[in-house]
């Protein structure tokens, strides 16, 4: 795409929120970092490495109902190779919640046997959640709690003062999750974060998005497309002509017969983010290690 995708993401907000996740930081055990499962990567803070550098973390791959499941597995195993718990769970039903209370144990028993063996008493782990935006922190919060309602005021800068609850598996949590900035300088991060809806559309252009993820999926697997707007693909076609056919199929023409782009891209993005495509993971991590190598 030629245009830069722009995140509101003000450089301001930015110390503000690196001020704060730091204090934040200092208080717990253990931090849950919370990705996108269909994006595992690009949803990823690219300064948590070095900011969260002496903490044990957790990496949760949440929304695991929207993606591959076995791509899934392919990722858990490569964050577990570069020295993190990874578990797979979705924030909506809960599923996967029992694995991250497992995996928080894990994750304490280290400075667990250390206060033990200092003959301290031993107290509940202490957790933070942290995230990019949309990648299912207040949702998982929720879950850990039990509440119902989700948390608003989800703005960097706006936190209003700390708080432990007790929570699920005898932990102690901050009340207000980490917002992390995503590495929004990136284009093809930034693709990837409009896809899944982490950067809101109306900053977006859609009619443009919405057939990047066309193209996308096709290159993943044609038959997704071919089933859920009955058309069927010529590998040898762009991928303007089978938006077309989307178009047409749906009957999303304009008076005087024009194409209506807007809602056809508005469309797949709708029904990939509602997950009626079925499974789809956008990044994986072979793809990750090409590139890798590729560098070196
Ligand atoms: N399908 C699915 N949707 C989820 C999951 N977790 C969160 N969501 C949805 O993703 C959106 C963002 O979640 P939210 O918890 O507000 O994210 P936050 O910005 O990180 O606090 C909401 O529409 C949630 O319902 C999940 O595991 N699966
Ligand atoms: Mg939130």
């Amino acid at each position: 795409m030629e245009e830069r995708m722009h995140i509101n993401w003000y450089p301001g907000h930015m110390k503000k929120t690196k001020e704060l996740l730091q204090s934040s930081l200092a208080l717990v055990d253990i931090v849950v970092e919370v990705v996108d499962s269909r994006i595992p990567l690009a949803s990823k803070n690219p300064d948590i490495d070095t900011i969260a550098a002496n903490k044990p973390r957790i990496i949760v791959l949440n929304k695991e109902d929207l993606a591959d499941q076995a791509v899934t597995g392919k990722w858990i195993d490569y964050y577990q190779k570069k020295g993190f718990i990874a578990i797979a769970m979705n924030a909506n039903s809960g599923n996967g919640l029992d694995r991250l209370i497992t995996a928080i144990d894990r994750a304490y028993s280290a400075q667990k046997e250390k206060f033990l063996s200092k003959g301290m008493i031993n107290r509940a782990p202490r957790i933070m959640i942290v995230g990019i935006p949309n990648s299912g922190k207040s949702s998982l919060i929720n879950k850990l709690t039990g509440r119902k309602s989700a948390q608003t005021g989800d703005r960097p800068g706006v936190t209003k003062g700390k708080q432990w609850v007790r929570v699920k598996g005898n932990l102690e949590m901050l009340d207000t999750p980490g917002i992390l900035w995503p590495k929004f300088e990136d284009d093809r991060v930034a693709m990837l974060l409009a896809f899944t809806g982490a950067i809101k559309d109306d900053v977006l252009n859609v009619e443009e998005i919405g057939f990047q993820l066309l193209d996308r999926i096709r290159k993943i697997d044609p038959a997704i497309i071919e089933k859920r707007y009955s058309v069927e693909i010529d590998p040898d076609e762009e991928t303007i002509e089978v938006m077309n056919r989307i178009a047409s199929e749906r009957k999303f023409i304009l008076r005087g017969k024009e194409i209506d782009y807007h809602r056809t891209g508005q469309t797949i993005l709708n029904e990939f983010r509602a997950g009626l495509m079925g499974r789809i993971t956008l990044e994986s991590p072979q793809e990750q290690n090409k590139k890798t190598d590729s560098e070196e």
